[in-house]
């Protein structure tokens, strides 16, 4: 049973102001999007790509945005033209994003299923199914924290209600008391599939139960219901009460995208469809309750579809983007330097107290800081690295959460959005393959869909490598998969000094960095440089100087390096060795320099060979320096293999000192060594 009440109750004795604005917010929707409909089709189409349409639904955004304060911020799904539209995106910039065009609201970067648009509190449509809901959280974390009295409001169909992210949201929100009001759209399908068919609940909207959230649901096809619902939502939300869940049965009166032929749909659920239009509905409504005539309706069909052609005929005339700018904004521009907030000093300290203690630094010179990941709070983490931050700067800005990795991940994206400035913890680098969405969808298009105008700027930080007795699925190096993404800064530091140093350029970068800390370092000691300039996410090291050859390495592999070098030295061959410490942004001065310095490089990870980061080093090098070469660019990684948890076998595969000497004499001495480049743990054969 659907909750909701008849519209003729509502609408008796006057015309309601808010049905006929309703009617009039619904109508421009329908209506906007039949020319939509119409652009995408034909030999010359305008729209090209998918375009999911929300007839049927219009009632939900309408009555939902309602309902909430002007400052309440936006999430929704790609069937979100209408969100988009009553968060105060004009027609005309979102028809021309629609239609590709420059003066779209994104520059024609994001299309119909991903307009993005913060600086109208619509933080944005999301193409994938379920991924708003961390994002939302987020947004509401940053409520919460700044104490705006902020609600999210985040959409989704009924499909989506399947998806682990969403699940993950409502569990984080929930945990946490976040300003959140999660709103399913059932049109009864989850694209050509009846949802009854998935769904063993007959309404979405008691799953809040197992939340421990208040949930509703209500007739989504009747914008009171939906107003009124919200309101209650937000209002309990504003006080502190938490999310809730509001389950809007509505209908989808055409296909799933603009090309779907619904061959799969019988033509009684059309009908039925049809039936429960909540344009048609409202308005036989409003006639037969007498506060309205026809023809006073009609004035505002003809307004509205007049109004709308011009938006029509305005895009068609507007110009497409500049191919010259399709690479503009994938990064902020080098942010200036910023001080660090504290004195120089020296002091000894291990890796995990360094990190500890950019932690603490960041948090105290930046009230937008936040740290939280799993365990990090009361316990300190499971690595100590976080330990005492919570005592210091209270619970609401360092804490911990549920076992949500795409929750952490995906808040982190909205909080970072919002102002903030979340170091997260992803407890191993492992964990982060369960969430990566936040991290490749969500977090590193932000910057390039807004054109510079806003920015994730979070941290995430994680450690790998393999350790003995570490199995399979804690062992993997995988900065490779992530430096690989345009829009993602990425650094491995291998030093105390570096552990802090990089921290701290990382928290204040205005993009998203991803920071690879190395497991079996962390009780390492060292003298660290505290306080002074912040230096800037970017920038490769010498280690140490070296005429004959150079090892470009980083992470967990340039200890193993360098104590390579010094073995080397003492069969009289000078060995340098360049810790690229960011892979993203890389380098490339400091591997020309290094290459034009000695003409033999060798390529040092513990990632396994194949497509490992050393792949992109030695065809840059291959690419842009190759005169220089006196013989070819040699990698080392571990053979292409799973890792084992056994140390012998361990032993057998990681290219630790032995083995990168072996590799190195082979470059040195060839008429001695035969290399084999992928057998790293060969015994050294002089
Ligand atoms: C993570 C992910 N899986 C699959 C898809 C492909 N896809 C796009 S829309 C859609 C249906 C989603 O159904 P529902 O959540 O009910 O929303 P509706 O389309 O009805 O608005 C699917 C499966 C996707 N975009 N993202």
């Amino acid at each position: 049973m659907v909750e909701t009440r008849p519209l003729q109750q509502v609408a008796t004795g006057r015309v309601p102001e808010f049905l006929l604005d309703a009617y009039r917010s619904m109508q421009t929707i329908r209506m906007f999007e039949s020319q939509v409909l119409q652009l995408s089709r034909g030999d010359a189409p305008e729209v090209v790509g998918s375009v999911h349409l929300c007839a049927g639904q219009e009632a939900i955004p309408v009555g939902a945005l309602a309902a909430l304060r002007p400052d309440d911020r936006v999430v929704a799904t790609y069937r979100g033209h209408g969100w988009a539209l009553e968060s105060g995106i004009t027609p005309d910039e979102l028809m021309a994003e629609i239609c590709h065009r420059e003066a779209g609201i994104n520059g024609g970067r994001a299309g119909s299923p991903y307009v993005t648009a913060p600086q109208r509190r619509f933080i944005g449509e999301n193409s994938i199914v379920g991924a708003g809901g961390p994002i939302a959280c987020g947004v509401a974390l940053a409520a919460q924290v700044q104490g705006s009295g902020r609600v999210a409001i985040v959409s989704f169909g009924d499909g989506a209600m399947s998806q682990g992210a969403l699940h993950e949201a409502l569990v984080f929100a929930a945990a946490r008391d976040l300003p959140v009001i999660f709103v399913c759209e059932n049109n009864g399908w989850s694209e050509l599939t009846p949802t009854a068919k998935i769904a063993r609940i007959e309404r979405l909207g008691r799953r809040s139960l197992g939340y421990g959230i208040e949930g509703v649901t209500v007739d989504g096809c009747d914008a009171v219901a939906v107003r009124d619902a919200v309101a209650k939502a937000a209002e309990r939300a504003r006080d502190g009460k938490g999310p809730s869940l509001i389950e809007c049965k509505t209908v989808r009166l055409w296909g799933h995208y603009n090309r779907d032929i619904e061959h799969y749909r019988p033509l009684s659920d059309k009908k039925n469809a049809a039936e429960r239009d909540p344009i048609i509905r409202l308005r036989a409504s409003l006639i037969d309750a007498n506060d309205c005539s026809a023809d006073e309706i009609d004035a505002i069909d003809a307004a509205v579809a007049a109004e709308i052609d011009a938006v029509v005929r305005r895009c068609l005339a507007l110009p497409k983007p500049d191919p010259a700018t399709a690479r503009d904004h994938n990064y902020a521009p080098r942010a200036s330097v910023v001080g660090s907030g504290t004195e120089i000093s020296e002091q000894e300290m291990t890796t995990a107290q360094a990190i500890n203690r950019a932690l603490r630094d960041e948090l105290a010179m930046n009230p937008a800081t936040l740290v939280y990941g799993e365990d990090v709070g009361h316990a300190g983490g499971i690595f100590g690295v976080s330990r005492d931050l919570q005592k210091t700067f209270g619970e609401k800005r360092v804490f911990d959460t549920p076992i949500a990795e795409s929750a952490i991940l995906g808040s982190a994206v909205g909080a970072a959005m919002e102002g903030m400035r979340p170091i997260v913890e992803i407890m191993w680098g492992d964990f982060m393959l369960v969430a990566l969405d936040s991290i490749i969808n969500q977090a590193a298009n932000v910057r390039y869909l807004t054109r510079g105008q806003y920015g994730a700027p979070m941290v995430v930080r994680t450690q790998q490598g393999a350790t003995p007795g570490s199995c399979a699925q804690h062992s993997q190096c995988l900065e490779a998969l992530l430096a690989h993404i345009p829009g993602l800064k990425v650094g491995l530091p291998s030093t105390p000094q570096d552990a802090y140093s990089m921290l701290r350029a990382a928290a204040q970068d205005p993009d998203p960095c991803i920071l690879f800390e190395a497991r079996a370092q962390y009780q390492t000691p060292g003298t660290v440089t505290l306080g002074g300039a912040i230096e800037s996410a970017s920038g490769a090291k010498m280690r140490r100087e070296g005429k004959d050859l150079v090892i470009i390495s980083w992470g967990t592999t340039v200890h193993d390096a360098l104590s390579a070098a010094r073995s080397l030295s003492d069969r009289g061959h000078d060995v340098g060795v360049l810790d690229l410490r960011w892979l993203s942004p890389l380098d490339d001065a400091a591997i020309a320099a290094a290459v034009t310095s000695c003409g033999r490089i060798l390529v040092v990870h513990e990632a396994n060979q194949t497509m490992g980061f050393g792949a992109e080093v030695a065809a840059r090098i291959a690419e842009r320096h190759s005169s220089h070469l006196k013989s070819p660019v040699r990698r080392l990684g571990t053979p292409d293999t799973r890792i084992p948890a056994s140390p012998v076998l361990q032993a057998a595969l990681l290219p630790r000192a032995h083995a990168i000497i072996t590799e190195a004499l082979s470059m040195l001495e060839p008429a001695n060594i035969r290399g084999d480049m992928n057998n790293a743990a060969r015994p050294i054969t002089t």
